[in-house]
């Protein structure tokens, strides 16, 4: 297994007018995102991924793409999560086969799920793949809330390497870091960055890192070596990024920025809005004229 510490970006589709995947264009943002981000690693199949609109044989299709573009080159981790269990078992069980370093699985969501229903779901996708596990907790989409006690029942298995933290919820994240130094935790809110990795993350998935990678990394390590005001400069700067990319269409104007840096990004997958309007066009230009050029 490949250092799952760093870097990562959460990796993006690019899909055609029709919806189909453009395998073109994502092997471009696999190469972009290796090569000028220079990320530790990808995380596929996730929210960013726009992953939870698209069949079992898409998804396949993109893990097999990302593997056979990637290569060794940086570490993997596949999003197998699914409310369907066994959707999430065949998954696993391919990502597993390709050679991906860890699998990650959302907390099933929609349903009220109870803590023995949601640990039985991870049980089953470790038992059945054989594979790592990173548990992805993103309360504000799933409305699924695990608290510290119920972590280490999840963390009693060794193969839950920790947890994709998608929360503004600190004091959680500080009892995590206490309770259960040796997991992982790598901060899912590419806004938060500075006080995430201030309460010792060891790593960090973001949308944002497929064209602000090298800030990211540099926000990262300043606050790991102690050199907090200067992290939180770039920060600032990448804040002021997000939010523009927040208010005109996140995965959208990603998109377009990258096509501005000859990636064919392509367009997003309905019922997301695919193509952008002629003035979300004129902001994402904007936004990478003054922040990424
Ligand atoms: O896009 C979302 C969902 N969150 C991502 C990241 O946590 C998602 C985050 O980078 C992810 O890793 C995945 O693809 O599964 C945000 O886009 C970013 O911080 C802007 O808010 O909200």
């Amino acid at each position: 297994m490949k250092n799952l510490k760093g870097i990562f970006s959460a990796l993006l589709v690019s899909f055609n007018e029709d919806g189909s995947i453009n395998e073109k264009g994502l092997r471009q943002i696999i190469r972009h995102n290796i090569d000028k981000m220079k990320v530790d690693g990808l995380y596929v199949g996730g929210s960013t991924g726009e992953n939870f609109m698209l069949s079992t044989e898409e998804k396949k299709q993109i893990f097999r793409i990302a593997k056979d573009e990637a290569k060794d080159q940086v570490a993997l981790i596949a999003q197998v999560g699914s409310v369907n269990l066994k959707e999430a078992v065949e998954l696993g069980k391919y990502a597993t086969e390709l050679g991906y370093d860890s699998l990650s699985a959302v907390t099933p969501f929609y349903y009220k799920f109870s803590f023995p229903e949601i640990k039985h779901y991870y049980e089953t996708i470790i038992a059945e793949t054989g594979n790592n596990m990173i548990v992805y907790s993103i309360p504000f989409l799933t409305g699924v809330n695990i608290g510290v006690e119920q972590f280490g029942e999840l963390y009693k298995n060794p193969k839950v390497l920790g947890v994709k933290f998608t929360a503004g919820d600190f004091y959680l994240l500080e009892r995590l870091r206490k309770a259960y130094p040796e997991k992982l935790v790598w901060a899912g809110f590419d806004e938060m960055m500075v006080p995430a990795a201030s309460l010792g993350v060891h790593g960090a998935i973001g949308s944002t890192f497929n064209v602000n990678g090298l800030r990211a990394r540099q926000i990262f390590e300043l606050t790991q070596a102690g050199q907090v005001k200067e992290a939180l400069e770039i920060q600032h700067v990448t804040n002021d990024l997000i939010e523009g990319i927040l208010a005109n269409g996140l995965y959208l104007t990603i998109k377009e920025i990258l096509k501005l840096q000859g990636v064919d990004a392509g367009y997003c997958r309905e019922p997301m809005t695919a193509k952008a309007t002629e003035a979300q066009l004129v902001r994402a230009k904007e936004l990478y004229e003054q922040f990424l050029k």
